[in-house]
């Protein structure tokens, strides 16, 4: 059948990203999950390594598997779709939340107060991440929070200003939580803060907010992705919500693919 010619022309090998990524785990699973895939396989690498092989068979109209999500500039630089997931192994429609340590409150109200007011659309992520293809991430950052500012004026408007106290924030290491980290960062500064950031595995992330060891996030993607970590963290953080709806993680294909769904990678 095709599908055999397609495991066969792909060595049954889905294209992945870092192992510390949720969306690794998500991907296992829905191998695990779904019946008779027994035979393919997740290749991990990085983020790059995805973006390079997907690049290299795009050109040679090859097919290619990858492990893909929304926002991403993927999307606008190749015509792609995702694969149906009608298990919903891989999540669905997604939300970023906010968690900050206990105690934050406390000891940086003015801190917490912004981080709880802190709120933006997809295409706002969008825009620094594109930005910060030619220019840094803290450029970038920059840039939209100057082209912002009524938005920015909601998250710190009546808020007081501090003088110098340091705060750590936590992140992950992809494009669009460096987008939204530095975002903030900037927001931060600019109330007065001396900011670090510092971007690390999903899992170390959860426990450095847990332990106390850092301050803040802006980057899990809940309830799936980082689902399990907030599961095993979640009387020792503070949640305050989301800070963007609608991301998305899926087996993304060239849309001159024939398959429309991870059914299809069935024999
Ligand atoms: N991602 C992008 C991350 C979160 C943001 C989907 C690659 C992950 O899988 O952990």
């Amino acid at each position: 059948t095709s599908e055999n010619s397609l495991g066969e022309a792909l060595d049954y090998t889905i294209t992945g990203i870092e192992p510390g990524a949720g969306l690794t785990g998500l991907s296992k699973n829905t191998l695990e999950e779904y019946e008779n895939l027994d035979g393919w396989e997740l290749l991990e690498s990085s983020t790059a390594g995805m973006l390079g092989a997907l690049d290299g068979a795009i050109k040679n109209e090859e097919p290619i598997i990858v492990t893909g999500w929304t926002p991403h500039w993927m999307f606008s630089a190749y015509d792609l779709k995702y694969l149906e997931d009608p298990k919903g192994t891989l999540g669905g429609k997604e939300n970023i939340q906010t968690l900050v340590r206990k105690g934050l409150e406390e000891d940086m109200p003015s801190a917490f107060e912004i981080l709880d007011r802190f709120y933006w659309e997809p295409k706002d992520m969008e825009a620094v991440m594109f930005d910060a293809q030619e220019v840094s991430f803290e450029e970038a950052a920059e840039k939209w929070v100057e082209q912002n500012a009524d938005r920015v004026n909601e998250w710190t408007q009546g808020i007081e200003k501090v003088n110098g106290d340091e705060i750590e924030l936590v992140t992950t290491p992809w494009d669009s939580e460096r987008a939204s980290a530095n975002v903030v960062k900037v927001v931060l500064e600019e109330q007065g803060y001396k900011v670090t950031l510092t971007p690390v595995d999903p899992a170390i992330m959860f426990q450095a907010i847990a332990t106390g060891e850092g301050d803040a996030t802006v980057a899990p993607w809940l309830p799936t992705t980082h689902g399990s970590f907030y599961e095993k963290y979640k009387e020792e953080i503070v949640d305050l919500g989301e800070n963007l709806k609608g991301t998305q993680n899926g087996f993304v294909v060239p849309a001159y693919m024939d398959i429309d769904s991870i059914e299809d990678l069935m024999p």
